[in-house]
């Protein structure tokens, strides 16, 4: 494979057209798809995924939870043993760092995500903190990390996918071990039989297919953590790491689609537009805005009990024949709100520009038998 890269271990980023293995990578990966944007939870199998390497397959019965490093007592906690500590459940909005990589005009070979690697799930299971309280962190550790079981190259290095928290936020409250997912047990491809769940960050620290959890007296060196996941503006910036979600929303496309285009058509007269809208670290939506051929208007927003999930935003439009562009744009309660254009990173991490669809309102068929 290493004829592939250039001298740095780095593919040089692409332009135009899908690559096979990016399509490899999509059917892999899958997203939500946007018209189930009307529900607070996404429904089963809607959720969307993101697996660098293979799933791998562990056995419940014999898999035991091993935390150990810098702590009093050593553990190795099978799940019901886990599964024993206070329960909680946390409704959360997760998305991966890397959604919106495919709206970059020269992007990263990788997955290339349009706008569909978000969802919501219940979580439930222990707090982390409870379970790090009984092992005993000790002092001198000022990190935590987690490690999956499943293993592949990235940028030519081998590793595990694991990644690590700081002391501090390990002992977050809201951060859980999770062994349930929307009242059911965690499917084998959302991490079974245990995953992290941090909430109001993006995706990668949710590590899934637990394997271990160290206290260490170190930052974590690992790939994921270290060399990964690090905004950087140019090849050599050392970068900034990706820590928690940025302010986004996104439309449930009204109409319906064309199958191979996904061109949309839409009655005229009254359409309600809907969609959602989120922000990091717990911080409330502050407003979404829709856009109508670049005029933006006030919607109304529900909000979700948790505050790490997406609120619902509602518009009623009044649909007059013709093509149109619809647009959403949210704001936070810290007064953060969406670029117009994607900010430019390397990896394509963190892109929250403004989400545009394009409409046909009028008479269907002859739109049909025109396009
Ligand atoms: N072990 C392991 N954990 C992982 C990953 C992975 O590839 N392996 N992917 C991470 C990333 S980048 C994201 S966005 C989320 C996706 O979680 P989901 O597939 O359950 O939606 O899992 C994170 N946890
Ligand atoms: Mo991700």
């Amino acid at each position: 494979v290493n004829h592939l890269f250039a001298e740095n271990n780095k593919l040089p980023h692409r332009q135009g057209d899908y690559s096979r293995e990016e399509v490899q990578l999509a059917n892999r990966n899958s997203g939500i798809a946007l018209e189930l944007l009307t529900h607070d939870v996404t429904p089963p199998g809607m959720h969307y995924l993101l697996n660098h390497f293979d799933i791998p397959v562990l056995d419940e019965a014999t898999w035991t939870l091993p935390i150990t490093g810098l702590v009093n007592t050593p553990l190795s906690l099978p799940l019901h043993r886990l599964q024993q500590f206070p329960k909680f459940l946390k409704t959360v909005t997760m998305e991966c760092a890397g959604n919106g990589r495919a709206g970059f005009e020269h992007r990263k070979p990788s997955m290339p995500w349009q706008v569909e690697a978000v969802g919501t799930a219940a979580w439930t299971g222990a707090r982390l903190m409870d379970v790090l309280e009984e092992a005993g962190v000790q002092e001198k550790a000022v990190e935590v990390v987690f490690t999956g079981a499943d293993r592949g190259f990235d940028a030519g290095v081998d590793h595990h996918f694991a990644r690590s928290l700081s002391r501090e936020q390990a002992h977050d409250q809201d951060v859980l071990l999770a062994y349930e997912m929307n009242d059911q047990p965690l499917p084998i491809q959302h991490g079974a039989p245990l995953r992290v769940i941090v909430p109001g960050w993006f995706g990668m620290g949710n590590v899934k297919w637990l394997t271990s959890i160290e206290a260490i007296d170190r930052p974590f060196e690992g790939h994921q953590q270290a060399a990964n996941y690090h905004y950087k503006t140019t090849p050599d910036d050392p970068g900034i790491p990706v820590t928690h979600l940025r302010v986004k929303s996104l439309m449930a496309p009204p109409g319906v689609p064309d199958w191979y285009t996904r061109r949309r058509f839409v009655e005229p007269g009254q359409v309600r537009l809907t969609g959602r809208a989120w922000s990091g670290n717990g911080v409330p939506v502050e407003k979404v805005e829709v856009g109508i051929d670049g005029k933006w208007h006030p919607t109304q927003i529900r909000r979700h009990e948790s505050r790490y999930a997406w609120s619902q935003w509602n518009f009623e439009w009044e649909a007059e024949p013709g093509e149109h562009l619809l647009s959403c744009c949210a704001t936070d309660a810290e007064g953060n709100m969406q670029p117009d254009a994607p900010v430019w990173d390397q990896s394509g991490f963190g892109n929250n520009s403004i989400h545009t669809l394009q409409v046909t309102v009028g008479n269907r068929k002859s739109e049909i038998a025109n396009a």
